[in-house]
């Protein structure tokens, strides 16, 4: 947290921004500024701190009625969502200023609901634990000398929802901690009790203290640092270094915040909350420009924790609604973060005075090598006919730190017409105190003596928002299916007949499905009124994503009344503008009572979905049962889904790619027998050998 707050104020105010070209670019330093200046100016009498300040997106039909003709039409409104809290009053005042007319468009009050943490609340929580004389009496008791409060440290987390407490104030728990030496790793000796800090008044308000107490462990530190690495062995020295070279430059082209690369082209956005938001989303295939998604972002995500405990089940962190994917993103470095030729693009937050702060490099932008895009060899002149082309994928990413969490978000476009988002985990786990001889009881693992990391789940939402082909779009679910015709019937006498069964949904209920790993189960968002010209099937993009678990607190748990969403994998709904956030606006402290955001949308399940205006919401993600090997860090870990192109190309859309080796066989009877060298390659070299260097660039075996 420091080190992100040191990143923000290395970076000086900003000055004035040149005028925003296009109606989804993020607000700039200098119209968040402007923004809050309008609202201040309105409203002189009130003591604000400004929580949020961030683009409301243009409603859709303004948007693609101006981007159709930009020189005739209007540009849609700059218009600015803000949140803010008054000194001393509950609740909180939300509205829309339009920095077109300088003006408040819409001011409310908005009572019983808590905004968003930033990361200037949760700074606040270590300096009051480490000065409340009834938190001082807890580390004691714990084992901490009273004059060693300097090495007690905490993590800050929303309290969730705590019925004790409810939602009138904004409250944090602190999940507590100790340092023995101020570069120690904090996450091996957790204490056993949790305060609960009133972030308005800055106080500790209560503390939960379990009823068999745990002494701080006595273990050394599990550290990561490059000391602690010397004293295990060192660093490994048999790593060389590998460098990624273009020496022509990128082949992508920015033009203000869109992108254009292989075909693609997209609007790269950014908010506080949902991070990296892509827009209107083309492909130009052969010379014709087709829309593929209007919209698609990281909307939402939760991590229960598993252990039945009080005060754990206080632990499910909705890190977008309650801190924001935005806020918590990290400014990037090259050839650490991302490497090869890199474009990056700033990110800009309003502080709590409504001034703007600029974080810079907070998206990164570069190509990596794919692999084999395509290949074939006929084994009919020992391989000697071949083609292979080797793909290169275009990556946006940004990393954001929920506290002890990694999130690396890698949102990836392929050679293929597939958009693919992987997100990665890192970062350290969430930690309690395990007594000698304590038994986890299956709800966590003994990562290190004394640590007891528990069971969590990371389900993530996405948010697509299609326009496949224009106007009219449905989603369908495809299941693998054996015929239902017996064996030794007309239709499937050898039995071995089965098909992909498309079932296309027509309401919001009917949508509300799981993944089917039996069936191999996917989902087409599809548009109706284009066949493809050979197969007779709707054009389609179809989301393959096998990382589903389903949500493992119970039906009627805190967890699935407040995070409705994570319910099911997959939900779709008619398109509503401004609809975005399926935990609802403000997360922080909401009972689930009702349950906020997707499930008020989903009502009674009758909205009409059938070929029209659609967003759909996909539930993915992993349960996570720690290891010592996640243990001080972790490595790490991978998961991925991708979005592509079915029946929606004439033919592979990649042909046209210059392929790295290509042979016919007419080419091949002259050639004869010959070393196959690369035609777009003379970088790559034998490994080993006195001629290595010399080989120059052999590739493809025959
Ligand atoms: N993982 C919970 C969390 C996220 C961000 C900041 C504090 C706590
Ligand atoms: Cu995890």
């Amino acid at each position: 947290m420091l080190e992100r707050l040191s990143q923000i104020s290395s970076h000086a105010r900003a000055a004035p921004a040149p005028a925003v070209e296009h109606p989804l670019d993020p607000l700039s330093a200098s119209e968040i500024a402007a923004a809050s200046t309008i609202v201040k100016a309105t409203y002189p009498d009130k003591v604000l701190a400004f929580n949020v300040i961030s683009l409301a997106d243009p409603r859709k039909a303004e948007f693609l009625a101006w981007e159709a003709a930009p020189a005739t039409t209007p540009k849609p409104a700059r218009e600015v969502d803000i949140v803010a809290l008054e000194a001393g009053v509950s609740g909180v005042w939300e509205g829309i200023v339009n920095l077109t007319t300088g003006t408040v468009a819409s001011w409310k009050k908005v009572d019983g609901v808590q905004p968003i943490l930033t990361v200037d609340d949760l700074i606040k929580v270590e300096k009051a634990i480490r000065t409340d004389p009834k938190v001082i009496e807890q580390c004691v008791i714990s084992g901490i000398p009273a004059d060693e409060m300097d090495k007690v440290y905490c993590d800050p987390w929303t309290i969730g929802y705590d019925e004790r407490f409810g939602t009138e104030r904004r409250l944090q728990q602190a999940i507590m901690f100790y340092r023995a030496d101020i570069d120690d790793s904090q996450y091996s000796h957790p204490l056993d009790f949790c305060p609960i800090f009133d972030t308005e008044t800055a106080e500790i308000i209560a503390i939960d203290i379990p009823d068999v107490r745990r002494p701080l462990s006595k273990a050394p530190h599990s550290n990561f640092h490059g000391k602690a690495v010397e004293a295990m062995g060192g660093y490994r020295d048999n790593v060389k270094p590998i460098f990624v070279e273009q020496p022509e430059g990128v082949s992508f082209k920015i033009t203000g915040r869109e992108i254009e690369w292989q075909n693609f082209k997209f609007h790269v956005g950014f908010n506080y909350r949902e991070g990296i938001v892509l827009n209107n989303i083309s492909y130009t295939d052969k010379g014709v420009v087709r829309p593929l998604f209007y919209r698609m972002s990281l909307a939402e995500m939760v991590v229960p924790y598993g252990n039945p405990d009080h005060p754990h089940q206080r632990k499910h962190a909705f890190d977008l609604g309650e801190y924001g994917g935005g806020y918590m993103t990290n400014s990037l470095a090259l050839g650490c973060d991302c490497k090869g030729v890199i474009h990056y693009m700033d990110a800009a937050f309003p502080d709590r005075s409504g001034e703007g702060i600029v974080l810079k490099n907070a998206i990164c932008i570069h190509e990596e090598d794919d692999g084999i895009l395509f290949k074939h060899s006929d084994f009919r002149d020992n391989y000697a006919t071949s083609v292979l082309a080797r793909g290169v994928k275009l990556i946006v990413s940004q990393i954001f730190t929920a506290a002890n969490y990694e999130y690396m978000i890698y949102w990836t476009f392929h050679m293929d017409g597939t958009i693919q988002l992987e997100i990665k985990l890192t970062g350290i786990l969430n930690t309690y105190i395990l007594a000698d001889g304590e038994d986890t009881r299956g709800f966590g693992t003994r990562v290190y003596p004394g640590v007891n990391a528990h069971n969590h789940q990371h389900l993530f939402c996405l948010r697509v928002h299609p326009m496949l082909d224009g106007e009219g779009n449905s989603v369908q679910m495809v299941d693998a299916m054996r015929s239902e015709a017996p064996v030794g019937s007309k239709e499937n006498f050898y039995g071995n007949a089965f098909y992909p069964k498309a079932t296309v949904f027509k309401t919001v209920g009917e949508s509300i499905t799981d993944y089917n790993g039996a069936t191999s189960r996917t989902w087409d968002i599809i548009n109706p009124n284009k066949k493809h010209p050979y197969s007779g099937k709707p054009v389609s993009y179809k989301l393959v994503s096998r990382e589903t678990p389903q949500l493992l607190p119970k039906e009627g748990s805190l967890v699935w009344k407040r995070a409705g969403f994570a319910r099911h994998t997959m939900h779709v709904t008619p398109y509503v503008d401004r609809q975005f956030y399926p935990a609802g606006m403000y997360v922080p402290q909401t009972s689930g009572e009702p349950s906020r955001g997707l499930p008020e949308w989903i009502g009674d399940g009758s909205g009409a979905i059938e070929n029209t205006d659609v967003v759909m919401w996909h539930t993915f993600g992993i349960t996570h049962f720690p290891a010592p090997e996640d243990f001080p860090i972790m490595p790490a870990e991978p998961m991925s889904l991708l979005l592509r192109p079915r029946n929606f190309f004439q033919q592979n859309p990649a042909l046209d790619v210059p392929p790295s080796y290509i042979m016919t066989t007419s080419q091949a009877m002259v050639a004869g027998e010959h070393d196959v060298t690369s035609l777009t390659d003379n970088v790559s070299r034998l490994a080993f050998g006195e001629t290595a260097a010399a080989e120059g660039s052999s590739c493809c075996s025959k």
